[in-house]
């Protein structure tokens, strides 16, 4: 099918440090493999707030961010066989190609396919297909979802039953998938495990619910801000910890005197690269993991003794949740449905398009969950 040239509203990142403005943009028809989406919801997530404070060392403007949207197909380039019009849709900011060497590894839901040209913003032919004011925006994370209408690699979206409201399902689009995702496939936490998460934003609070799908036998909450503990043991966290609130202790030596020597499993939620140490060191001696999903600002790094390595602490990192979007995703979405994966409960706030800003000001509020934008 040959479309047309939209014209719709976005919000645009015209640069670092600045809000988003309104604009009225141009998305053009989608080319060979892609499709072009009608945006419907799209929730925000901290990496849209990170990216526009000009902290991401991949962040470049003028852009169109978001990335945990849901929407319908609207209508698809040549070679598009797996998605068609009118389907429900989530975008994948981590695509799945099944071709490349990543994707038949069996080893990882990383994939070659468009991360090159994704990182430059750019579709997989090098171009653009936003237009504002005679300028081109460039693509955000393969996504772009703070747009009316997107388009993506047809590597980059998977069709989900219908039967799912997409104002719910548009946040499996990244928080969610992520946090479950990591307990559940990266870490692959086992029944009467113990684990830690620190950091209980959305992200964190998945991973809380993936730890106590998994059984785990502890499942402590850690975060600097209170009013995060009911959030915590709403989701079935056994345990909360303030750590600014520990006298004449560390977190690091908290956990492990709970814990008969450390953890199991660990899991850094905040992004800061102190606490992902501590998260390391938490872990139990021989065997205990670290699993790093925060996201650092530019110019960061993480360190540690090596001798907590090689004392069999072991640090990995999870992007995704480790989950293969196109293949998995409608199985989370089947666990929505059927009652065993909360989503609703992380939607605290709601806002439209035009007042997407406010959406910012409540993420960083510390109150807020997720925010999701009718579009
Ligand atoms: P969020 O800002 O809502 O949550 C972060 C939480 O960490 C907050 O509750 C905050 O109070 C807490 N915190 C801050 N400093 C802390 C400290 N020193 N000790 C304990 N807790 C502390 O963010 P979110 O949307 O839940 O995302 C969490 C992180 O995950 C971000 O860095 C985000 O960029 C990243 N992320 C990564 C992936 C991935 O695939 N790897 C996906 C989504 C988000
Ligand atoms: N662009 C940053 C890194 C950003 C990053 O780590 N992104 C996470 C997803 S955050 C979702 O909210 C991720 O999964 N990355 C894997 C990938 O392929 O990008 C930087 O530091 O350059
Ligand atoms: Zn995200």
């Amino acid at each position: 099918t040959v479309g047309k040239t939209i014209t719709c509203q976005a919000a645009v990142a015209w640069e670092a440090g600045k809000p988003l403005s309104l604009e009225e943009i141009t998305v053009d028809p989608p080319q060979k493999d892609e499709v072009r989406i009608k945006v419907l919801y799209t929730a925000l997530c901290h990496t849209d707030i990170f990216t526009l404070s000009g902290d991401d060392p991949e962040g470049a403007f003028p852009v169109v961010l978001g990335h945990e949207g849901g929407g319908v197909v609207e209508s698809i380039g040549e070679g598009v066989t797996d998605v068609k019009v009118g389907d429900h849709v989530v975008p994948l900011y981590t695509a799945e190609c099944r071709q490349c060497k990543f994707c038949t590894s069996g080893k990882t839901n990383l994939c070659g396919a468009v991360r090159a040209t994704q990182g430059k913003g750019v579709m997989p032919d090098g171009t653009s297909r936003f237009k504002c004011k005679g300028k081109e925006l460039l693509h955000f994370m393969g996504c772009s979802t703070f747009s009316q209408y997107t388009v993506v690699s047809k590597h980059s979206v998977v069709a989900i039953t219908e039967k799912a409201p997409l104002d719910k399902a548009c946040l499996l689009g990244c928080g969610l998938t992520t946090g479950y995702g990591a307990a559940t496939k990266t870490a692959n936490v086992q029944a009467g495990e113990t684990t830690a998460i620190f950091g209980l934003g959305a992200v964190g609070l998945a991973v809380v619910q993936g730890a106590v799908a998994r059984k785990a036998s502890r499942v402590i909450a850690i975060d600097t801000n209170d009013g995060k503990e009911s959030w915590a043991r709403k989701m079935g966290a056994t345990d909360f910890i303030n750590p600014m609130k520990l006298e004449g202790q560390s977190i690091v030596e908290k956990l492990i005197e709970m814990t008969d020597g450390g953890l199991d499993h660990t899991f850094d939620c905040t992004g800061n690269v102190n606490v992902m140490r501590q998260a390391l060191e938490a872990c139990h001696k021989g065997w205990g993991v670290s699993t790093i999903i925060g996201v650092a600002a530019a110019g960061k790094e993480i360190s540690t003794r090596p001798f907590q390595l090689v004392t069999g602490r072991k640090w990995q990192g999870s992007a995704f949740g480790g989950v293969k979007g196109r293949s998995e995703l409608p199985g989370l979405v089947d666990d929505y449905l059927a009652g065993k994966l909360s989503i609703d409960d992380y939607i605290t706030h709601n806002t439209t398009l035009s007042e997407i800003s406010k959406g910012f000001e409540y993420m960083k509020s510390g109150e807020c969950l997720r925010c999701v934008v009718d579009m």
